[in-house]
């Protein structure tokens, strides 16, 4: 089938505020004449590269879920409209993790591979993110490993994928990239470019038999970027971790490694009666371990409340700058100590404009 035309009121509209919200040298009634025309022709246009950078800021700015946004403007938007082969897309994925890393000091990144076009369809890449974990079912229904991935670990083992001789709870997935021309090929990670941090506690010498360890940068590369108009749906972009992220849901979702009962029975908890709080007190040791780990090991992280004070002066800045600013209270609250951090106790604005990332979960695409 063919793919659809652009929608040129959501086209006009991102235009009109590029041209707003920056200098540019030509008038907006030229660059929507030259749009039109070339969507007229094509069915689709091309943004300039000042526009896809700006268009991938703004979707941040947009991303209601997300509480990192005051630091939007700072994005590096690396322009790869051009790769178009799947060996070129993994390297330049790759080079991503690179990049991001920046030997521990991360830098927020977006890789903006093509877009979907009536032409030709877009490269996809399958992971959810650059740097996920096997989970390894066993035959008792336990599993080795995150369990979120035991169907993905499945899937590429079926495809020829061998996990290391010796299979460890954290052993990093292969990518999967896939173009109509060359169909889906995988690629295994570079070790030198997974860059780790051991768990270890500030106080709890024990902690650090646990075996625990995770990957220093979050890269989603399963959010498709929308912006006026055109879709760009292998877009990975990484800013660096909450605390949170790793100690209470990674680490401490029963559907993940499931690891507060296994803290609890360390630090002696008396785990027979839900009133004695042991559940919230391992939660407190766990994210303890992850924020002391990573500044030891020199990885950017923030703490909830850190990140939720900034994530106010955020809200004032786009206050002042005339914007709303849309929030989803039930991501934006961490998932621990929630009414300790200010981001609680108040009502946002919902509504998200465009350009945004959108997930599969998500209505609008
Ligand atoms: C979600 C923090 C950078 C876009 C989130 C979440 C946190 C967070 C805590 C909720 C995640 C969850 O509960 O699973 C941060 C921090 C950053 C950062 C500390 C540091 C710079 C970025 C960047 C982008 C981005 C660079 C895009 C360019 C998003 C989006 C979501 C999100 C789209 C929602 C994900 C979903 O729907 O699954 N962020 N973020 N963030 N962030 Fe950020
Ligand atoms: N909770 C996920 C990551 C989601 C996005 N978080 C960020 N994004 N910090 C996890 O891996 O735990 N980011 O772009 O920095």
């Amino acid at each position: 089938p063919r793919a659809p035309a652009v929608d040129l009121a959501e086209a006009e509209e991102f235009l009109r505020l590029f041209h707003a919200e920056n200098r540019v040298d030509a008038p907006v009634q030229q660059r929507l004449a030259r749009m039109r025309y070339e969507v007229d022709t094509t069915g689709t246009y091309r943004h300039t590269p000042d526009e896809l950078a700006y268009g991938a800021k703004v979707a941040w700015r947009n991303s209601a879920r997300c509480i990192g946004r005051l630091y939007w403007r700072s994005l590096k938007v690396r322009d790869l409209r051009d790769v178009h082969t799947v060996s070129g897309v993994a390297a330049h994925c790759v080079e991503h993790l690179r990049m991001a890393t920046n030997g521990g000091k991360i830098r927020p990144v977006i890789s903006v591979f093509p877009p979907e076009t009536p032409q030709r369809p877009a490269p996809r890449i399958w992971n959810e993110q650059l740097i996920r974990y096997a989970g390894y079912r066993n035959s008792d229904g336990s599993v080795l490993g995150d369990p979120r991935y035991t169907r993905f670990t499945e899937a590429v083992t079926g495809f020829g994928w061998r996990p290391p001789a010796a299979r460890s709870g954290f052993d990093a997935l292969p990518l999967v990239v896939e173009t109509r021309e060359e169909g889906a090929h995988m690629f295994a990670l570079p070790p030198d470019a997974v860059h780790e941090v051991p768990i270890t506690h500030p106080e709890l010498p024990w902690f650090a038999e646990l075996g625990l360890r995770w990957h220093g940068v979050p890269v989603i590369s399963n959010m498709r970027l929308r912006i006026g108009g055109i879709s760009y749906p292998a877009a990975p972009f990484n800013g660096w971790y909450m605390g949170t992220e790793i100690g209470a849901r990674n680490f401490g979702d029963t559907d993940r490694y499931n690891l507060v009962p296994v803290v609890a029975e360390r630090l002696g908890l008396d785990t027979s009666r839900e009133d004695t709080l042991w559940r919230d007190r391992a939660v407190v040791e766990l994210n303890r371990a992850v924020l002391h780990s990573y500044h030891q090991a020199g990885v950017t992280i923030t703490d909830h409340h850190t990140e939720s004070h900034r994530f106010l002066t955020h809200l004032a800045k786009e206050e002042s700058a005339g914007r709303k600013c849309p929030v989803d209270w039930s991501w934006i609250v961490p998932p621990m100590s929630g009414s300790q951090t200010p981001v609680f106790h108040r009502y946002y604005d919902e509504e998200a404009p465009g350009p945004n990332y959108f997930g599969d979960d998500d209505a609008t695409h």
